[in-house]
């Protein structure tokens, strides 16, 4: 199900804490999968117990309840489709959780992790928050990343467990920090996935096979992302007006995109969009700043908008 554990690391001690997991879709499954590999006792529940059977065949225990499955460890992990789905499963359970340890990998805004964190503190529940930036595939390697963040004792307690299914980085003792950097992350990666696709509609509209795009734009993106370590030392230093690409040299080149995409029958939408943003600050007398001026007008769209 999963990549192989050989790289993660081996311990000494013969006794593994046990674990309980709810949850047994794509990711709750392998999560399963690699705490059973690694020797941890594990008892799983899942609404639809049918997907316990490749689990069970490796040791697991399945849970009747989601009672049962909190009975049988103190820790307790939750994988689980949506922040509703958990306070839905969790809700009803709260007394038994008292002096329990949740660990909800279930991929949830801030806020959510917080509002979490906060009932968890009020029924004398432990809580630590995790994000998963890995597929069900890479769990169980060091490729596999998980953010995890809620009080540093926790943490510190299952670490070794933590350190099962991927890297562990600790994002500090505010619950919703995980979820913040794994949404900002995948913000950055679905707005470039989405760049990507665009392009490979415009030359598609001409004939050109998208693996020929994907051939190309590959090297030429991963160049690009560079840039990254510019922008950031532009928008920490606050000082935008620095020599390079100004918003007033780039802004044509947005029209042209748009233009591009209306020759090619091409949805226009995307481009348009960041040209907005750009003009924004334009209209605010920041056209002579450098492109990573689009940060400012992003951060504070009220003010972009007042300005104009
Ligand atoms: N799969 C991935 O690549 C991503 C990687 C990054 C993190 N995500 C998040 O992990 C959570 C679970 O994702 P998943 O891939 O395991 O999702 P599914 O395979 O669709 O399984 C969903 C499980 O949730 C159960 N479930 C849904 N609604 C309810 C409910 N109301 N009550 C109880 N359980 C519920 C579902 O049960 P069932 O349909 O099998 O009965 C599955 O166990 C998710 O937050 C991702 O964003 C994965």
């Amino acid at each position: 199900m999963h990549a192989d554990h050989e790289h993660m690391p081996e311990t000494s001690d013969t006794t593994r804490s046990g674990v309980s997991v709810l949850g047994l879709g794509k990711m709750g499954s392998a999560l399963a999968e690699a705490l059973l590999s690694a020797g941890h006792p594990t008892a799983v529940w899942n609404r639809t117990a049918t997907k316990a059977g490749p689990l069970m065949d490796m040791g697991a225990t399945l849970a009747a309840t989601v009672a049962e499955a909190v009975a049988a460890n103190p820790l307790v992990v939750v994988c689980l489709y949506d922040h509703a789905s958990v306070r839905r499963n969790l809700d009803p359970v709260v007394e038994d959780l008292r002096g329990h340890t949740v660990l909800n990998l279930t991929t949830t805004t801030p806020g959510q992790a917080r509002e979490l964190a906060g009932w968890a503190a009020e029924h004398g529940i432990g809580y630590l928050d995790g994000a998963i930036m890995a597929t069900p595939m890479m769990i169980g390697s060091r490729e596999a990343s998980i953010l995890y963040s809620g009080p540093r004792e926790i943490f510190d307690t299952h670490r070794e467990i933590l350190d099962v299914w991927a890297t562990s980085t600790y994002d500090g003792a505010d619950a919703g920090m995980a979820s913040l950097f794994d949404l900002a992350m995948l913000s950055g990666m679905y707005v470039m996935f989405a760049g990507f696709l665009h392009g490979a509609a415009l030359t598609g509209a001409a004939g050109v096979p998208t693996g020929e795009f994907a051939r190309r734009a590959t090297p030429f993106l991963a160049a690009m992302t560079e840039a990254f370590r510019e922008f950031a030392t532009v928008v920490d230093g606050r000082h935008y007006r620095v020599p390079g690409q100004s918003l007033e040299w780039t802004r044509p080149v947005f029209d042209l995109i748009a233009r591009t995409s209306e020759e090619q029958g091409v949805d226009k939408t995307l481009i348009t969009v960041l040209r907005d943003v750009a003009q924004r600050q334009i209209d605010a007398g920041h056209g002579a700043d450098d492109l990573a001026r689009l940060y400012e007008g992003l951060r504070h769209p009220a003010a972009a908008e007042e300005a104009a």
